[in-house]
C-alpha cells in the first residue's frame, strides 16, 4: 500500500522522506538561495533530539537541489541535536550560522558555525569552531528554555546583535528574546535590557526581528534590522508561542540604542501579550523565519506546516512537515499589518490555464465548477458585493476568537453576506471538500470581514485533525469598492490562502480519501443571501517542481 497517494505535496518544499520542521537559516548568496531545516535523518518523526539541519539549494526558490546535511549532532555542543537559528551574510560576502546546540548534557547552547570552503558556490560543508558554545545559558535561565538565534544585525554602536528566545526567572519564567552583542560572532555579551519580554506567553521560540517599508515610500536595502527607525522604516517582531503552538507578530520600533522594541499602539491587541498580536497565517503554521533577498531586494518568510493525521500516518508515508510557498512580505499602507504574497516565481509553473473570466455572478446558493483545477492549482478570484444591505450584524465577542466564530458559521451556514469562495479538494460526490469562504457582518456602521478555512468536512479518514481555521481580514470593504479577494495555491495536502491581498493567510493541511482513486474538484459557491459578482477569476493548473529530485509519491 502506497500511504501518500494523493497527499504528498507536488510543488511545496519538503525533503525526499523523513521528518522536517522550522525552516533554519534562508538566505541569499552569490546569486543562490539556501534553505536549510531541521531534519530527522533517521525517520518521520521529530525523534527524542538528534536533529539534524537539512540542506537545499535554488536558483529560483522553486526548484531545489538537496545536499548533504549541513549541520549534525556530532560535536560535545551539540551531542544530542542542531536546533533551530538562523544565517548572517556578513559584509565579507560569507555567510554564519548560529545555532542553538543541545549539549552533552541536554543544556541548550548557541553555536556558531562557518562554511568551510567560501568560494563553493553551494557552501556545502559546514565547520563548527572547536571553541564553541559562544553562549552558555545566564543562570537565570533554565538549561531547556534558551535557543533559536536570529540572524545578526548591527546597532549604532557597529556590533552585531541576535536575539535569543528564554524563559528568564525559573520554570514559570517569563518568555523574553534576549539580546547578545558581539564584534566578531564569536565573544557575545547579554544586554542587560531585553528586546521584548511576554509573561503571559511563558515561552517563545525563534524570535525574527526586521525591518519593512510601505510600498509607496522609497524603498532601501532592509537587509539589516539596524536601519535607524525614522521616516518609512517600521520594525516587525515575529514571535513562535510554544503554549499555542502559533506566530505572532507586531509592527513597532526598534530602538538601536537601547536594543528595545516597542510595538505600536492598537486597539483590541495587549502589546504585553504577545499572544494577542497579529498572526503570520490563522491555519496551521509554525515557527516562521525571513530573509533578505538581495537579489531581488525583498524580505521573503518561510513557515512550517505541521501535518494533521496521526504519527502512525506519517511513518507509514514516510515523510513529515512541508514548508509554506516562500513569501514575500511587506507592510502594508495602514502601518499596521503585515501583507503576504506568494513570490512572484511560483508562477513560472502556471502551465495550462483552466479559467479566465470577468463579470460572472455566483447566485445566492450557487455552486459553479472551475473546471480541470484538481489537486494542483493557483486560483485567483475577486469577489465584489453587490450590496451589503443583507450583512448580518456583528457580535463584538466574537472579536476575540474568530476560528470559533469560523466553528459556528461554516460554510454551510448560510448567511446574508457570504459565506462565498472556493470548495477546494472535492470530490465529484461532494462528500469531501475543503472550503474556504468570507462572510461580511455589520459592525459600527462599519463592515467586519471574517476569512475561514473548514477543514470539517476535509476527509472521510479518521484520526485527523479537521478545525475550522479562522481570521478577521483588516480592510475597509466600502473603501475597495465592496471587493474583497482570495488566491489559494492548492497542492494535494497543502491549501494555502491569501485573503485580501494577503491581509490574511491561513494555511491548512487536508487528506482527502478521494484522491488516492480519483481526481479533485473546485467550486465556487455562494451561501448568502444575495448574488455575489466574480469580477475577475483565473486559475491555472501548477506543474510539478523538481524539490530535491525526487518522484512524486503517488
Ligand atoms: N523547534 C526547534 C527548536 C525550536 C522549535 C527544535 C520550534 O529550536 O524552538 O526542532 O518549533
Amino acid at each position: 500500500v502506497d500511504h501518500g497517494v494523493g497527499i504528498r505535496p507536488a510543488y511545496h518544499f519538503l525533503p525526499a522522506k523523513n521528518w522536517q520542521n522550522d525552516p533554519n537559516g534562508p538566505m541569499y548568496h552569490k546569486g543562490v538561495y539556501h534553505l536549510f531545516y531541521q531534519y530527522n535523518p533517521l525517520g518521520a518523526m521529530w525523534g527524542t533530539g538528534n536533529l539534524s539541519w537539512g540542506h537545499s539549494v535554488s536558483r529560483d526558490l522553486v526548484n531545489w537541489v538537496a545536499l548533504h546535511t549541513a549541520l549534525d549532532p556530532t560535536a560535545p555542543f551539540d551531542a544530542n541535536g542542531c536546533w533551530s537559528g538562523s544565517a548572517t551574510v556578513l559584509p565579507s560576502g560569507v555567510p554564519a550560522l548560529l545555532y542553538t546546540g543541545i549539549d552533552a548534557h541536554k543544556v541548550q547552547v548557541q553555536n556558531v558555525a562557518f562554511p568551510k570552503n567560501p568560494a563553493d558556490p553551494f557552501l556545502r560543508e559546514w565547520v563548527k569552531p572547536t571553541y564553541n558554545p559562544v553562549i552558555l545559558h545566564p543562570a537565570d535561565v533554565p538549561g531547556d528554555s534558551f535557543r533559536d538565534p536570529s540572524t545578526a544585525w548591527i546597532g549604532s554602536d557597529g556590533m552585531w546583535r541576535i536575539a535569543v528566545a528564554a524563559k528568564v526567572g525559573g520554570p514559570m519564567g517569563i518568555a523574553s528574546a534576549l539580546v547578545y552583542r558581539s564584534k566578531e560572532l564569536r565573544r557575545w555579551k547579554r544586554n542587560a535590557s531585553p528586546l521584548y519580554t511576554s509573561r503571559a506567553a511563558i515561552m517563545v521560540e525563534c524570535p525574527d526581528l526586521f525591518p519593512v517599508v510601505r510600498p509607496d515610500t522609497e524603498e532601501g536595502r532592509l537587509d539589516y534590522a539596524s536601519i535607524a527607525a525614522t521616516g518609512a522604516v517600521r520594525h516587525v517582531l515575529k514571535l513562535s508561542v510554544m503554549n499555542t503552538t502559533q506566530d505572532y507578530y507586531a509592527v513597532g520600533r526598534y530602538d538601536d540604542t537601547a536594543d528595545t522594541f516597542t510595538p505600536q499602539e492598537d486597539v483590541e491587541r495587549n502589546m504585553d501579550d504577545c499572544r494577542t498580536w497579529r498572526r503570520i497565517d490563522y491555519g496551521h503554521v509554525y515557527a516562521s523565519k525571513s530573509f533578505f533577498d538581495a537579489g531581488k531586494n525583498r524580505r521573503v518568510l518561510w513557515a512550517w506546516a505541521n501535518e494533521s493525521d496521526s504519527q502512525a500516518d506519517d511513518i507509514a508515508r514516510g515523510w513529515s512537515g512541508v514548508q509554506t510557498v516562500p513569501r514575500k512580505v511587506w507592510l502594508d499602507g495602514d502601518g499596521k499589518q503585515l501583507r503576504q504574497w506568494p513570490i512572484e516565481e511560483i508562477e513560472t509553473l502556471r502551465r495550462k490555464q483552466v479559467i479566465s473570466l470577468l463579470g460572472a455572478q455566483v447566485n445566492a446558493g450557487g455552486i459553479n465548477e472551475i473546471v480541470g483545477a484538481g489537486a494542483q492549482a493557483d486560483v485567483e478570484a475577486v469577489f465584489e458585493i453587490p450590496s451589503l444591505e443583507e450583512a448580518e450584524s456583528f457580535d463584538p465577542i466574537w472579536l476575540l476568537d474568530p476560528q470559533k466564530l469560523c466553528a459556528e458559521k461554516g460554510a454551510c451556514a448560510r448567511g446574508g453576506v457570504g459565506p462565498f469562495g472556493l470548495l477546494a479538494m472535492a470530490s465529484s460526490d461532494l462528500r469531501e471538500y475543503t472550503s474556504v469562504f468570507f462572510r461580511v457582518f455589520k459592525y459600527n456602521q462599519k463592515y467586519k470581514v471574517l476569512m475561514c478555512t473548514d477543514l470539517t468536512r476535509s476527509t472521510t479518514r479518521a484520526n485527523v485533525y479537521k478545525p475550522s481555521y479562522g481570521g478577521f481580514v483588516d480592510m475597509d470593504i466600502e473603501e475597495h469598492k465592496r471587493s474583497i479577494s482570495l488566491r489559494t495555491l492548492i497542492d494535494h495536502s497543502m491549501v494555502e490562502s491569501f485573503g485580501g491581498g494577503g491581509r490574511t493567510c491561513i494555511t491548512a493541511r487536508v487528506y482527502p480519501k478521494h484522491v488516492e482513486k480519483s481526481n479533485s474538484h473546485m467550486y465556487l459557491f455562494n451561501n448568502g443571501t444575495g448574488v455575489v459578482k466574480v469580477s475577475r477569476l483565473e486559475a491555472w493548473k501548477l506543474a510539478t517542481a523538481t524539490v530535491n529530485a525526487v518522484p512524486r509519491g503517488s
